[in-house]
């Protein structure tokens, strides 16, 4: 299987996040795609290839012109301001407050984000181009004829909406390669998400549309972030009623737990007629991970890939979270190994 990774993701270095009550060193680190890499290659997984640069028209196709400008400008607008430290919110655009774009960054980084875990520092706006450029260059490869390819992508992408960051992610690196598969003659893709937490911006991207499905298995939002999306009961609206499958299980959910959710999601994946698979790739199920409550072994993974494979379709995996540095790779590259086996 190919793997597109750029040197780029180290751009995206953030100092700290804001984890009960006290701002404490990022999870998402560069050390993780290192990890990724490393077992990539180590596991002769095939190829490992630079990304080709797309340029803002497909990441347009997915974000709002207003949450891309203000990416691209946030860090020199903050430093602007005589600071040197990540640029963080401080309160956020919440119920019965007005939607106006605020004028300066300040306001705006309030706006345009979600959390209070995903700093934009010097680096962000190239890193996440950057991961875009590997989805996008993965999902050309697929359009290409090729059966699977391996998008190492960090930042991750799936918390991001079109106009919002979020839970380490700026830019959403699987909706935008859906979006291109799409755009390339794909008829159905299919989204499948099995990150640990739920896909709340893949979701809302694609919400409305009966061309994209989506599918997340997640730890329940009542007690797991994202908290405010995930719920079993949204399915869709409008054009996309019927298109939007969330399989929330409560935190500690056991093994067996997980892989009958996923076979639910595989099958609706198949009912489906998807021509082309994105996988948001997240393996924070591993049950070592810190932040969060699955217990998925290493071996586990290889599972996984395997069953993936089973849809005999086009696939193409984005690297999404997981956050045991060390079992990181292994645990990843039993997923590719175990599609190809
Ligand atoms: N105490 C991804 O996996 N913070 N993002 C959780 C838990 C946010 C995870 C805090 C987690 C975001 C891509
Ligand atoms: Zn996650």
């Amino acid at each position: 299987m190919l793997t597109l990774y750029s040197d780029s993701h180290r751009l995206q270095h953030g100092r700290s996040e804001l984890i009960d009550g006290t701002l404490k060193p990022c999870f998402e680190t560069p050390s993780r795609a290192d990890m990724v890499l490393a077992a990539v290659r180590e596991r002769d997984l095939g190829d490992v290839i630079h990304p080709r640069r797309h340029g803002l028209a497909p990441i347009l196709r997915v974000h709002d012109e207003g949450y891309v400008r203000f990416l691209e400008t946030a860090w020199q607008r903050w430093t602007a301001l005589g600071r040197d430290c990540d640029a963080l919110p401080k309160m956020w655009q919440i119920r019965r407050l007005r939607e106006t774009v605020p004028e300066q960054v300040e306001g705006q980084l309030c706006y345009y984000s979600m959390d209070c875990g995903t700093p934009i520092t010097a680096g962000t706006w190239q890193a996440a181009t950057a991961a875009a450029d590997a989805a996008l260059t993965g999902a050309e490869r697929l359009i290409g004829g090729e059966r699977a390819v391996f998008a190492l992508t960090r930042p991750p992408g799936h918390h991001a909406a079109s106009d919002y960051c979020g839970g380490y992610c700026f830019f959403n690196n699987a909706a935008i390669a859906a979006q291109a598969l799409r755009d390339h003659g794909m008829r159905r893709v299919a989204v499948l998400d099995v990150d640990y937490h739920h896909g709340n911006g893949t979701q809302d991207i694609f919400y409305r549309r009966s061309d994209v499905l989506f599918l997340s298995i997640h730890g329940d939002p009542r007690t797991e972030y994202p908290f405010f999306l995930g719920h079993a009961d949204e399915k869709g609206e409008d054009e996309g009623l019927g298109y939007n499958f969330n399989f929330p299980l409560a935190a500690g959910s056991c093994v067996s737990t997980w892989f009958f959710a996923l076979d639910c999601a595989l099958e609706q994946i198949a009912r489906f007629g998807a021509d082309a698979l994105v996988v948001s790739l997240g393996v924070d199920t591993f049950r070592g991970d810190p932040i969060s409550r699955f217990q998925l072994e290493t071996p586990d993974f290889t599972t996984l890939g395997a069953r993936l494979a089973g849809l005999k379709l086009p696939t193409l995996f984005c690297l999404e979270g997981g956050y045991a540095v060390g079992p990181i790779g292994d645990n990843v590259a039993n997923v590719l190994c175990g599609f190809e086996a």
